[in-house]
């Protein structure tokens, strides 16, 4: 489907939120979800900003038209595969979704996302990636940047500090599970984002995974008018790539000819403005490093 026809011919299923940040892209990217899937689908949204921020509303009445709960832990992807287990003794052929966030999925909820990996449970899993425990206060999750400063990793007056850690690099830990389908997306590539949650939609033997990567505007100290050029920058710099991995095979979404350096993606963002030249250096070191492994991986 054409990203343009999203709006014309599909329906909106999620009431958008009362109370998101202005220009958060949390929202956009569970409507085209929500969109794209259709009506046939059955929603979770564990603990965390897309909940808690009333993404989809908490009152279930009136923020969505298809089934939506809001399970106490970030697990979905273990309680999803249950329910999609009964619809196929069914007979009937429903989605099965989790929106879930970067803590949700790359720390608390990994277990189970690996054991649903592993068992092949054919369910659709989104982490909405935004680099940190966003409704729990600017904390750090596996999913933050290193350098990065937030409230449970400042940076004192000497100016040294931040999270002193490398990201986890989740795509590809869910891609060496083997699953069927594993994307990465990027709310400033729509027609990307809806035909990955296509394919996503076709797969019936298995997990789909999709990582949407996003940094949290409010969090991160993002200019809200500033938040898709920001999203851009983080694939035109190769810092979060589009890449997709079926049945095995690695390919690139897009290849940037020139890509920019990270430092204009960095500079945008006030929770890497302490960072020294020496660091950028370093942090675009690790992304040429992760861009080259993923090069490697695509050419096999
Ligand atoms: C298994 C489990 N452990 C811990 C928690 C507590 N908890 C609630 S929200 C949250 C973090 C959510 O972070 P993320 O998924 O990144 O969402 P965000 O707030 O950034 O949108 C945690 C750890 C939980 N709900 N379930
Ligand atoms: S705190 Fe961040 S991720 Fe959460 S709604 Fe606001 S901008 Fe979006
Ligand atoms: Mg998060």
């Amino acid at each position: 489907m054409k990203a343009i026809d999203l709006v014309s011919k599909t329906e909106e299923l999620i009431s958008p939120g009362i109370s998101a940040c202005v220009g958060c892209n949390v929202e956009l990217s569970l409507r085209v979800v929500m969109r794209v899937l259709g009506p046939n689908t059955i929603l979770a949204v564990p603990p965390g900003c897309m909940g808690g921020v009333g993404v989809v509303g908490w009152d279930m009445k009136s923020g969505a038209k298809v089934p939506v709960f809001f399970p106490l832990l970030d697990n979905p992807a273990s309680m999803l595969a249950g329910i999609k287990l009964h619809y196929d003794r069914l007979g009937e052929d429903v989605n099965v979704v989790a929106f879930a966030g970067d803590g949700a999925t790359v720390d608390a909820g990994f277990q189970c996302l690996s054991g649903a990996a592993e068992r092949g449970d054919k369910i659709i899993y989104i982490c909405y990636d935004n680099e940190g425990y966003m409704n729990t206060g600017y904390q750090r999750s596996g999913s933050t940047t290193k350098g990065a400063w937030t409230s449970t990793t400042p940076v004192n007056k000497e100016g040294i500090g931040g999270k002193m850690q490398n990201k986890k690099d989740f795509p590809m830990i869910m891609a060496m599970h083997d699953i069927p389908y594993m994307a990465t997306a990027n709310p400033a590539y729509v027609q990307d984002m809806v035909n990955k949650i296509e394919k996503a939609k076709q797969v019936d033997n298995g997990l789909a995974y999709i990582h949407i990567f996003n940094p949290c505007i409010t969090g991160w100290g993002v200019k809200s008018e500033e938040s898709i050029e920001v999203a851009r920058l983080a694939v035109q710099s190769n810092f979060a790539p589009l890449y997709e991995v079926e049945n095995g095979n690695f390919k690139l979404n897009m290849n940037p000819r020139n890509p920019k350096p990270v430092k204009e993606y960095l500079q945008k963002i006030k929770k890497f403005s302490h960072l020294t030249d020496e660091d950028i250096e370093e942090l675009q070191a690790d992304t040429d490093k992760k861009w080259n492994r993923l090069v490697n991986l695509a050419s096999l």
